[in-house]
């Protein structure tokens, strides 16, 4: 479904809530899904109680637009998995990771080695996808051996095990190709990241009030404030926020309002050298601000999950509303980072395609998947 999230008229609106009221009470009452059509179902099954409840109270004119969740602090900051000591984090910076919602930077590569690199990635700007067909910066990773092996950079890799386990795997990455004198990219969070088509989830943790995936955000270019390097709202990942329909903000092709006011939150600049790298949830509330030099803010970034989170699940394609239309999954796979998956909830790209680069896949197309796992916190 494309929510548009435009102010509709009355009578639309009006429909729209009787409609709502209604799959609200179908999923309440645990009525049978399988008869419903695709889309429904999908709404039925992903939407929380709370993201009906949303529309209707407000009349169509608030949403959540990802699945709603409640981070839970973990009681102990001890690392999660045993790591070589150059790359250990202390529990004090394990408590800062999960009080503010982001950590760094850290150093991973010289400048030379990302200044060479940045020529390879410009090359491919404008160059389609072997994955997807279409010039889009997502899963590069997928062809560029050089850029797999950045992603499983010790450095990056043993401190993400530290956050969220030993097993990883990313199940997303994407090239930012911020120009010179570009605008900035607005405020946003983003959950299970049903956000792109606001019907079914990317990911599907068992506990949405854990830490269930990480970005690793790697600058390619140095990324100054004027350049627009991130910025973050601290501690905004303790909830995900409600829209309010309409508005210039938005996010890339959406516009809305986002119920966030920098003013009062505790917002900050984190400017970064090339090669080095931050790590923070995509549910922390973050931005970065317009590009004003004529340089390039070259990055890119990875969506890093434990192995028991299962990515996709069986679905053919996944669509993002704001971002650039249909992303065909049949080349798609999550890739082992860290460790062993010993869950095999998703479908996997060999890692030696990964090495070289290579498109043959395991899971032939059609083939069924496990279900995802119902979430705790799905009411
Ligand atoms: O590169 C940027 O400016 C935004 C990055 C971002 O939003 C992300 O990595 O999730
Ligand atoms: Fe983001």
């Amino acid at each position: 479904m494309n929510m548009s999230p435009k102010v509709r008229p009355l009578w639309q609106r009006v429909l729209l809530m009787f409609g709502t009221s209604m799959l609200w009470a179908y999923k309440a009452l645990h009525l049978p899904r399988f008869i419903l059509p695709r889309d429904i179902k999908s709404i039925v099954n992903n939407w929380t109680h709370e993201m009906f409840w949303m529309l209707i109270k407000t009349g169509f004119t608030q949403a959540y637009i990802d699945q709603t969740c409640y981070f839970k602090m973990p009681t102990s900051f001890k690392p999660k998995a045993q790591v070589a000591p150059q790359h250990a984090l202390s529990e004090t910076e394990i408590k800062r990771f999960y009080t503010q919602g982001f950590l760094g930077p850290f150093d991973a590569f010289s400048h030379d080695e990302m200044m060479d690199f940045k020529k390879e990635v410009l090359a491919l700007e404008n160059e389609k996808s072997k994955t997807y067909g279409w010039a889009t910066p997502r899963d590069r990773h997928f062809e560029s051996p050089r850029l797999w092996n950045y992603m499983k950079h010790p450095a990056i890799v043993e401190r993400c095990a530290q956050l969220l386990g030993p097993d990883l795997l990313v199940w997303r990455s994407q090239y930012f190709y911020k120009g010179p004198k570009s605008p900035a990219i607005q405020w946003h969070q983003a959950s299970t990241f049903m956000v792109e088509d606001y019907q079914d989830p990317g990911i599907f943790p068992p506990d949405r009030g854990e830490i269930f995936q990480l970005t690793v955000w790697v600058a390619i270019d140095d990324a100054t404030p004027e350049r627009g390097c991130l910025r973050f709202a601290r501690g905004t990942h303790n909830r995900i926020r409600a829209i309010k329909f309409g508005g210039e903000e938005g996010f890339y092709k959406a516009a809305y309002t986002f119920d966030f006011d920098e003013k009062v939150e505790d917002c900050v600049e984190l400017p970064v050298k090339a090669g080095q790298f931050i790590i923070f949830t995509e549910r922390c509330i973050h931005g970065s601000g317009p590009n004003t030099t004529d340089h390039h803010r070259l990055a890119f970034n990875m969506r890093v999950i434990p192995t028991h989170v299962p990515a996709y699940t069986n679905k053919k394609y996944y669509r993002s509303v704001y971002n650039g239309g249909k992303y065909q999954l049949d080349k798609w796979g999550v890739a082992l980072l860290r460790g062993e998956d010993r869950h095999r909830v998703s479908r996997a790209i060999p890692p030696a395609d990964l090495e070289t680069g290579q498109f043959t896949r395991v899971i032939p197309e059609g083939e069924p998947l496990p279900a995802p796992k119902r979430s705790r916190a799905a009411a």
